[in-house]
């Protein structure tokens, strides 16, 4: 593990850990092909994104929607990692993953001892709170699991500002509503309204006391990128929201200035 980490480390990942692969706890999903035919470990990582408050003024999208696509930012980092550790074992596969994974990262990360996993399903750090994305690296060579505890203070602040939360009802988290396509009902438009985002949402994780006095990211790719606010007719391109296309995104900004939509 120690020459493993200091890969990491010199390739700009100070949060990560290490749990076991199981081949029966998996998301299907088309990516999945991509498996290590024989794979052991998993090896998480979290890149850190809140920006500072003075780069997050006068916005209209959420926080992981304001730096530049997490899924091009994670590519950066984990292909130089997957290069650097093939140089170190050539015999074994080392296939990295965002998002699109089969992995469940937020249980994967928690195993990995990165953090907890609070009421409202998000990783917490200790360092960054929740505003960390998770990527991961799945390899045929076995690693010892890192340790992993502690717990969410359980103090049900995020299911008191979700409804989705506290009635568990996944169509109701408001992020899933900005990115449903088609029309929306005149009770989604009023949470676009109210929570004035059209893109993603904050709520829980504004809300969460794990998440005070947390440091601001200082990964240079959210910092040189960040742009809080979406307008009509602006490029999609390397954002988090390009792959919804347009039309959800504008409906959605035309929600927020009454437009008619
Ligand atoms: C699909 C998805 C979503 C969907 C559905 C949420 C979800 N958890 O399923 C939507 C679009 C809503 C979403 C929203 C967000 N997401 Co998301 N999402 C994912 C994704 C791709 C898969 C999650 C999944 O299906 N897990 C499998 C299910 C079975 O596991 P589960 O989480 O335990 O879900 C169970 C219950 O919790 C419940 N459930 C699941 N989601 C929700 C949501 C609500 C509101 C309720 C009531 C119940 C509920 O249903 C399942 C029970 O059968 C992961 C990446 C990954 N590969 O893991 C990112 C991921 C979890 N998302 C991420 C982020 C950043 C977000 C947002 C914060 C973005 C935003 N600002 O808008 C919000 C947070 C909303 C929330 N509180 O969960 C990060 C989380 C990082 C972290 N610190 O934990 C991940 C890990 C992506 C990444 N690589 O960084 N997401």
């Amino acid at each position: 593990m120690k020459r493993i980490e200091k890969i990491l480390k010199n390739n700009g990942i100070e949060l990560f850990g290490v749990c076991d692969f199981d081949r029966e706890n998996l998301i299907e999903c088309r990516n999945k092909k991509f498996l290590p035919e024989n794979a052991q470990s998993i090896i998480m990582t979290a890149l850190p994104y809140r920006l500072p408050d003075e780069m997050y003024k006068d916005r209209n999208i959420s926080r992981y929607a304001a730096v530049r696509d997490y899924h091009d930012v994670f590519k950066i980092y984990l292909d130089k990692i997957t290069t650097d550790l093939k140089k170190l074992f050539p015999e074994n596969d080392f296939i990295s993953f965002t998002d699109n994974s089969p992995i469940y990262e937020v249980e994967s990360a928690v195993k990995s001892g990165i953090g907890v996993r609070g009421e409202n399903g998000l990783l917490i750090t200790e360092k960054y709170g929740s505003w960390v994305f998770l990527g991961e690296i799945v390899t045929d060579l076995k690693i010892k699991g890192t340790d992993y505890q502690g717990e969410c203070l359980h103090c049900g602040k995020c299911k008191e500002i979700c409804p989705a939360l506290k009635e568990d009802k996944k169509e109701k988290c408001l992020s899933s509503i900005t990115q449903k396509k088609g029309d929306l009902t005149d009770e989604e438009k009023k949470k676009i309204t109210e929570n004035k985002s059209a893109w993603g949402c904050d709520l829980c994780q504004e809300i969460c006391p794990m998440n005070k006095n947390k440091k601001y990211t200082e990964i240079a790719e959210f910092l040189n990128s960040a742009k809080p606010k979406f307008s009509s007719g602006d490029s999609l391109e390397g954002r988090a929201y390009a792959w919804r296309g347009q039309a959800v995104i504008e409906r959605n900004l035309g929600i927020l200035e009454e437009r008619k939509v």
